[in-house]
């Protein structure tokens, strides 16, 4: 049994070196932090001579992000690796494998993804990926489907939601994303070129109510075993290629926040194009190519969810039709007010993305931080009557126009 402490580059080598079947005893490995996260360290541990390399990542006893004035659980180095496991039994090639976790250090020792690359990075190039949609339709059906009490058997699942009771990094999602951005809290980061319109949003009831509704279902509904934390610094990407990173924020919640975090980011990066495209044209192309992923996301989800209901559903009275219809519609709804959401905390919350920030224009920078506001707070009032995901997508296009 290991003591916990903080790795260092040479520890997290020593420690490599002692994984069974993994390097020679003595072998020449290198070692290298490449966290760039809000929270953990990331060790890249290679061995130039083969050309083999594994990840190490240890969960730190506090927020890097903010840093020690902020502790944080080391439970969810083992939430993050029993998520991993669930998740490569239901979809093998969709997440990196895992080699081992060691509770007493929170370290987990996983499969080197350095041939992808982070998926907002890829986005931010103007990268297209013509199989993620099929990709992530298929990791959010089998993964949401599957633990939920339409897959599985009822009993064991609210064991399973034992498991993963997650309360420090759910009030994490409580307080930044449903409550912080909608008033003036010292954790907020508000750009001052656009404090009126964060203004406006602290003063608006209407989205106060919509978002209250949103943040009960999170608090309460304990539908699937989530990711938790679904946004495009948690994909790693390439061509062929799709792997979903870091479910550390996993617990039994709504099936549409998992959803609404993928559609949230895409639709961040569209914000953002105010910026990155050379010209309106590029900019109205990689637009579309963006809308016409969530589309194509949220039909194959659909397509796919319901068939593995069909074929496999565990529960005699949930396998109408009609029960699949209303769910899905309901499905729908969460999925666009949680996206809203997802969106509204990215721009004037404590932890914002890349897209936006890394925009060297100020006047663009501008733009997009306002469209990526209205974008949000359009889903969350709307999202309680949307009948077609056709609803977003206009939203997105009425705001550009
Ligand atoms: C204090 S952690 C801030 C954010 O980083 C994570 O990626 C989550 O999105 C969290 O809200
Ligand atoms: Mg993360």
């Amino acid at each position: 049994m290991s003591t916990y402490h903080a790795f260092t580059e040479a520890e997290a080598i020593a420690y490599a070196r002692r994984m069974p079947d993994l390097f020679a005893p003595d072998s020449e490995l290198t070692s290298r932090e490449i966290g760039d996260g809000n929270l953990n360290l990331v060790f890249h541990i290679s061995e130039p001579a083969t050309g083999k390399s594994i990840i190490l990542k240890q969960a730190l006893p506090y927020a890097k992000v903010v840093g020690e004035s902020w502790p944080l659980t080391l439970d969810r180095a083992r939430i993050e690796s029993e998520t991993l496991m669930i998740q490569e039994s239901l979809c093998p090639d969709l997440v990196p494998h895992v080699f081992a976790y060691e509770k007493d250090l929170a370290l987990t020792v996983m499969q080197d993804l350095s041939d992808h690359v982070i998926m907002r990075k890829g986005l931010i190039e103007g990268n297209r990926y013509p199989l993620f949609a099929q990709h992530i339709a298929r990791f959010l059906a089998n993964t949401l489907f599957y633990t939920s009490d339409l897959g599985m058997n009822q009993q064991e699942k609210k064991e399973r939601v034992k498991q993963f009771i997650n309360p420090e990094l759910c009030k994490i999602t409580e307080d930044l994303i449903f409550d912080d951005p909608y008033r003036d809290a010292d954790t907020n980061n508000v750009p001052a070129a656009i404090r009126d319109a964060v203004e406006t949003i602290w003063n608006d009831r209407e989205l106060h109510l919509e978002v209250a509704i949103l943040r009960n279902g999170f608090l309460t509904h304990a539908e699937a075993l989530l990711h938790g934390d679904l946004h495009t610094g948690s994909i790693f990407i390439k061509e062929d290629s799709t792997k979903v990173i870091d479910p550390e924020f996993a617990y039994y919640g709504p099936m549409g926040f998992d959803i609404g975090a993928v559609f949230a980011n895409l639709l961040l990066n569209y914000a953002a194009q105010e910026g990155w495209s050379r010209d309106e044209q590029a900019r109205a192309d990689y637009r579309g190519y963006l809308l016409g992923t969530i589309k194509e996301i949220w039909s194959l989800f659909h397509g796919e969810f319901r068939s593995l209901w069909s074929l496999y559903g565990v529960d005699r009275v949930q396998q109408s039709e009609s029960y699949q219809d209303w769910y899905m519609q309901r499905l729908l709804r969460d999925t666009i007010g949680y996206a809203g959401c997802k969106m509204v905390r990215r721009v004037h919350g404590l932890a914002q993305v890349a897209d936006i920030n890394q925009l060297q224009d100020e006047a663009a920078k501008e733009r997009a931080q306002r469209l990526a506001l209205q974008i949000g707070t359009s889903l969350i009032k709307h999202h309680r009557h949307a009948q077609s995901i056709d609803e977003l997508l206009d939203i997105a296009i009425q705001a550009v126009k």
